[in-house]
């Protein structure tokens, strides 16, 4: 018998899923949940603000004691001595940054006492940034200034310099912090620190998610030296170093053997960022299907034919785990716009689907760009969503109305903001918590003309995950494994095509409003 282990390390939750490659079934899913279970860290959804203005923080001890309960829980349901490949996938871009005890301590893990009890004297930053950080807009304009403009970083790293991303982050913490910044002898990424843990052993950063910094130059695979210098001195010596998304680093640490059961053997693949895996997950490595993610972002994602980049700066190039490129675009006011919308009139997820069906498509001429917090794609600094219709829309006091709106109002903006990518197929695979809602697909269905297919497995994170390590270790081929795990309902939602007129207009409507911001 032969188990392979996915591990999701994402924003307000850590999951795992686990595969029996005897069987073709997945044996088991299992998800700690940071808010719920350790509400000691006071992050119900997984992250605090920080002082500053845009900051925002996870604490990594919070990420490594839900590592711990998870494989607590997981030991209950699945025998884990029979799993023979690991691997993982972290929230893209957040960074953790440790000091010479780290790399002994990450060896020497000792199961009789806990994993953050270990870590937390190896942290030389309290708080990780995440995803979600806005605060490094002055680092991006000196970093882009120093590499000559846009268009250079972009060349050089698939992306122009995001306030999100680790380089970014890193340069502010080096200006800020500048007696901490020499104690930081490394740098990793949630996902190669995860993964270090579980290894025992300083990780590599993969290419997927090490293109997500703004330090990895996308054509060479390696670290660029004008992206390092222009972010903090010293750098290059406290980076992991990059490697393929195939490789192995090594068995799990002792510290799982002796703690939770694992197999001495048992091997482990290097971990990418979320949405690399997702692709795997949902079969898409291969150029010709696009995903759309529905979770605490929406994401929208596809495997590249060709390496293009985004013409207005909002978009992304980072590495496919299976070679060449993915294109991704990110929209910050995913499932946290869509629960504030439903909290604000105090409706349940019934009373919210049945808002929709008693509204009609197009809303009645009414407008939303729900932007409760601040936005990327496109970039938007305030904390008000922009409504433009009625005089009762306008002032909220249309519930059904605005719940619409603000559907419409994201994937409309979702449809403008991946024109870039040129991918014209003709369905769209759907994942993540919001997949389970049919009426939200319908919409998605209807805006993109498309039809829609929904994994029936909603964490196709973990599941690419545990794809990649039984690809690397066990040899499996990749499309043997999509065909036994990546499974998608039958059901599948096709557009209505009396509603494309109107989502025409409402999408010319909706580029008038995004002038206004
Ligand atoms: C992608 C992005 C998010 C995070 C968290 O660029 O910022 O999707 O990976 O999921």
């Amino acid at each position: 018998m032969a188990y392979s282990l996915g591990i999701d390390a994402s924003t307000q939750s850590i999951s795992a899923i686990v595969l029996n490659l005897d069987d073709n079934e997945i044996l088991c899913e299992c998800s700690v949940n940071f808010g719920e279970n350790l509400p000691k860290y006071n992050a119900p959804n997984g992250f605090i603000n920080g002082n500053a203005t845009g900051e925002i923080f996870a604490d990594p001890l919070m990420w490594l004691d839900a590592l711990d309960i998870l494989f607590e829980k997981l030991q209950l349901i699945c025998d884990l001595n029979k799993i023979t490949s690991i691997s993982g996938a972290g929230q893209q871009h957040g960074s953790v940054y440790l000091n010479d005890k780290w790399i002994k301590t990450c060896e020497n893990l000792d199961p009789k006492s806990s994993l953050s009890e270990q870590i937390a004297p190896c942290l030389s930053r309290k708080y990780s940034p995440i995803w979600m950080d806005k605060s490094t807009t002055q680092e991006c304009q000196e970093i882009t200034h120093s590499l000559g403009g846009n268009r250079e970083i972009c060349r050089k790293s698939g992306s122009v310099a995001i306030e999100r991303f680790s380089g970014p982050q890193i340069r502010r913490f080096y200006k800020n912090h500048l007696e901490d910044y020499p104690q930081t002898k490394r740098i990793h990424l949630v996902s190669s620190f995860i993964c270090s843990i579980i290894a025992g052993k300083d990780s590599a950063i993969d290419t997927g998610d090490g293109a997500g910094m703004n330090l990895m130059n996308i054509d060479s695979n390696t670290w660029d030296v004008d992206l390092l210098k222009a972010t903090a001195p010293g750098l290059l010596d406290r980076l992991p170093n990059i490697s393929q998304g195939n490789t192995i680093i090594g068995c799990v640490s002792g510290y799982f053997v002796r703690k939770f059961n694992l197999n001495s053997e048992a091997e482990v693949v290097i971990f990418t960022g979320d949405n690399p895996s997702s692709l795997v997950g949902m079969a898409s490595s291969s150029p010709g299907k696009k995903v759309i993610s529905l979770g605490t972002s929406d994401t929208f994602f596809a495997a590249m034919p060709e390496t293009l980049s985004d013409p207005n700066g909002f978009g992304h190039v980072f590495g496919n785990p299976s070679g060449g490129s993915m294109s991704l675009q990110c929209f910050l006011n995913g499932s946290l716009a869509r629960e504030k919308v439903r909290k604000k009139y105090k409706f349940s997820w019934e009373e919210f689907n049945q808002a929709i069906k008693d509204t009609s498509p197009g809303s009645n001429g009414n407008y939303m760009l729900p932007f409760f917090s601040p936005e990327i794609s496109p970039l938007y600094d305030g904390q008000n969503p922009i409504l433009e219709g009625t005089k009762s829309f306008e002032n909220w006091s249309n519930p059904k109305l605005a719940i619409r709106a603000c559907l419409e109002g994201q994937f409309l903006n979702m449809k403008i903001h991946t024109k870039w990518m040129k991918s014209n197929t003709s369905t769209i695979y759907v994942t993540g918590g919001a997949s389970q809602n049919n009426t939200i697909l319908q919409i998605i269905s209807d805006i993109f003309q498309s039809d829609i297919k929904k994994s029936e497995v909603t964490g196709s994170v973990a599941l690419g995950a545990a794809m990649r390590a039984a690809q690397h270790c066990m040899k499996i081929d990749l499309s043997i494994l999509e065909n036994n795990f990546c499974r998608f309902s039958n059901d599948v939602i096709n557009p209505n095509v009396d509603n494309e007129n109107i989502y025409l207009e409402a999408e010319s409507n909706i580029k008038t409003l995004l002038l206004t911001i």
